[in-house]
């Protein structure tokens, strides 16, 4: 298999996660998003993350995930139908209501356009609702649905990387400050060796990433 991204993007890195810790072999080839009409043929948007597969390719970091989990018997989804659904729920809400609304602010975190007034307006409040009502959902204790380790986990770690960092550059606020439970959860994340593995290849790729933005700067 392989997949197609940049090893700073937070939804390349969800899926690089989970196919690290399932221990499949996979090769990363480095993409940035594009229009290229051969890369359209793997991502239909011209996005990343893509992973092409012998039957090929996929898009859209929540469906690679699924597919990926499927791979070997080593699964990050709960088997049971209702807790596969509230997995999904709590991935769901961290991306409409926490990665959308931090990410209409990379332009300006990542390439230092003007800030965009509306989105700083509109932004905070969903992602306050959005982290609340993740608190709500999650036991925390230690993973976010209990004893193990799932998807969910994984895909709101890297939500939060991008999104704590907008957080503090846009609003001077650090998002998680009025949820401990969540705090320590997001901690104990950061110490998995994965997530070091993957955030140390992330740093190294955001000279790359930079640049990247440097295109966008107006
Ligand atoms: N819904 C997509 C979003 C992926 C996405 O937005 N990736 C970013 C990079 S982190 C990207 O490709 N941005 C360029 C664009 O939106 O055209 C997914 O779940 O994979």
């Amino acid at each position: 298999m392989k997949l197609y991204g940049f090893c700073a993007s937070n939804y390349y890195n969800a899926v690089k996660h989970l196919l690290l810790a399932k221990g499949l072999d996979f090769e990363e080839v480095k993409e940035f998003p594009s229009q290229d009409p051969g890369y359209l043929k793997i991502h239909p948007l011209g996005k990343v993350p893509a992973l092409a597969t012998e039957q090929g390719a996929i898009s859209e970091t929540d469906v690679i995930m699924d597919y990926v989990d499927g791979l070997n018997d080593k699964t990050f989804f709960p088997a049971d139908p209702f807790e596969r659904a509230k997995c999904k729920e709590i991935m769901k809400i961290a991306e409409l209501y926490i990665e959308l609304p931090a990410r209409r602010h990379n332009a300006e975190v990542l390439a230092g356009n003007k800030r965009c007034e509306i989105a700083f307006k509109e932004s905070r409040p969903l992602m306050e609702k959005g982290v609340a009502a993740l608190d709500t959902l999650c036991s925390a204790d230690p993973y976010l649905m209990g004893d193990k380790m799932t998807t969910a986990d994984i895909f709101l770690r890297y939500v939060l990387v991008l999104a704590g960092l907008v957080a503090v550059k846009v609003y001077d606020w650090k998002l998680l400050d009025e949820h401990p439970k969540l705090k320590a959860w997001n901690k104990m994340m950061a110490q998995d060796p994965i997530s070091q593995q993957v955030d140390a290849d992330s740093k190294e790729a955001m000279k790359d990433l930079m640049e990247y933005f440097a295109k966008f700067k107006k």
